[in-house]
């Protein structure tokens, strides 16, 4: 029996040092000490023992039993130690690397224009109302005095969903909704998408205008003037010149044209502004009368201005865009240069 004790005490601790891994080592622990393992079928054989060897054999299966236990925590110990420390290796973070860039998006040229127009508007107290963007024929055209015979109404010009809805052409279309709501003194800017059946380098069937509306008692071309010359100035340049051409529009009367000295060659002439040291940015005028009365507002009580400009137009002369489709392709190379 001793020597039984002797080999499986040799066996057992040979095995426990050979054991790499915490799931073998659980193993073992089962094989030795476990209901059916080594040290109880010694136990069993315990019966086999003359009696008077029963408590030296007895003392020494209980050592065993400690020793293999012994020998397993501390085995258990040191591979958990290993197993811990190849995770943290494996694991670890190199914090000294430099980190992932998280990329900035930034606003569409179109977008800054715009942004920068309202910003510049604000201080003469406008609001900001944008429209539907599929109108009317009633407020696209008929209430801003533009006739059934006018060739923007044409097929050719306008994007029509029936024969009375479209595409608006123009964002006065929300303007006349305003009016017709609201009561004099009215001072709002309209921003938003219009379309129009254009396509080449300098239009698009889809574009961003801005239009403006002033209507209240003693408005004059004054008041036009003095508040777009100072708009170009805060977007432009603080030094621009402006100048009022006069032009036609249906929807005012008398009706203008704003042009901005160029800015390339300071009035000289240059190929940008084709020679003329001007460049055309917003058309304007008074409101006509017959669109004041169309809305309910009598016209010998009120006068009224109104604007509208291309944001394309501008953000391309801002930034020496030369070909509308840039603002459109959304190619990354060019936006991110804003
Ligand atoms: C109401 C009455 C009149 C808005 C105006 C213009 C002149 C104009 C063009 C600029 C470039 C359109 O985008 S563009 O092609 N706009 O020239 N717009 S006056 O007139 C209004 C607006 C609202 C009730």
């Amino acid at each position: 029996m001793k020597e039984k004790i002797d080999r499986l005490k040799e066996r057992a601790l040979a095995a426990i040092a050979d054991t790499h891994i915490v799931k073998a080592l659980n193993e073992l622990k089962v094989s030795f000490l476990g209901k059916n393992g080594e040290i109880t079928g010694l136990l069993k054989g315990m019966k086999d023992v003359p009696p008077e060897e029963k408590p030296a054999i007895g003392k020494l299966v209980n050592g065993l039993r400690a020793e293999i236990e012994e020998a397993i925590a501390n085995r258990e110990r040191l591979l958990k130690e290993k197993e811990t420390a190849a995770r943290l290796e494996s694991e670890a973070i190199d914090v000294t690397l430099p980190g992932k860039a998280v990329a900035r998006g930034g606003l569409h040229p179109v977008e800054l224009v715009k942004n920068q127009l309202i910003e510049a508007f604000l201080p003469f107290g406008f609001d900001v109302y944008e429209g539907p963007e599929v109108e009317l024929d009633y407020y696209n055209f008929k209430q801003l005095n533009i006739p059934d015979d006018h060739p923007a109404r044409d097929m050719q010009d306008t994007f029509y969903i029936t024969d009375s809805i479209l595409l608006r052409t123009q964002t006065s279309a929300g303007q006349i909704r305003w009016m017709e709501k609201e009561k004099p003194p009215i001072r709002i800017l309209s921003p938003g998408r219009v379309y129009r059946s254009d396509y080449d380098a300098t239009h698009s069937p889809m574009f961003h205008q801005m239009e403006g509306l002033v209507v209240d008692k003693g408005i004059t071309l004054c008041d036009l003037k003095g508040v777009l010359e100072e708009v170009c100035k805060k977007v432009f340049d603080p030094g621009v010149k402006t100048r009022l051409r006069p032009s036609y529009f249906p929807f005012t009367e008398p009706s203008v044209e704003i042009d901005v000295s160029c800015s390339e060659c300071g009035g000289k002439g240059c190929s940008l502004c084709k020679g003329t040291g001007w460049i055309e940015i917003l058309g304007a005028g008074m409101v006509n009368r017959v669109v004041l009365e169309n809305c309910g507002i009598d016209p010998d009580v009120y006068t009224g201005f109104a604007f509208g400009v291309g944001l394309e137009r501008i953000a391309m002369l801002k930034y020496g865009i030369p070909d509308i489709r840039y603002l459109f392709d959304n190619d990354i190379r060019f936006l991110k240069q804003f």
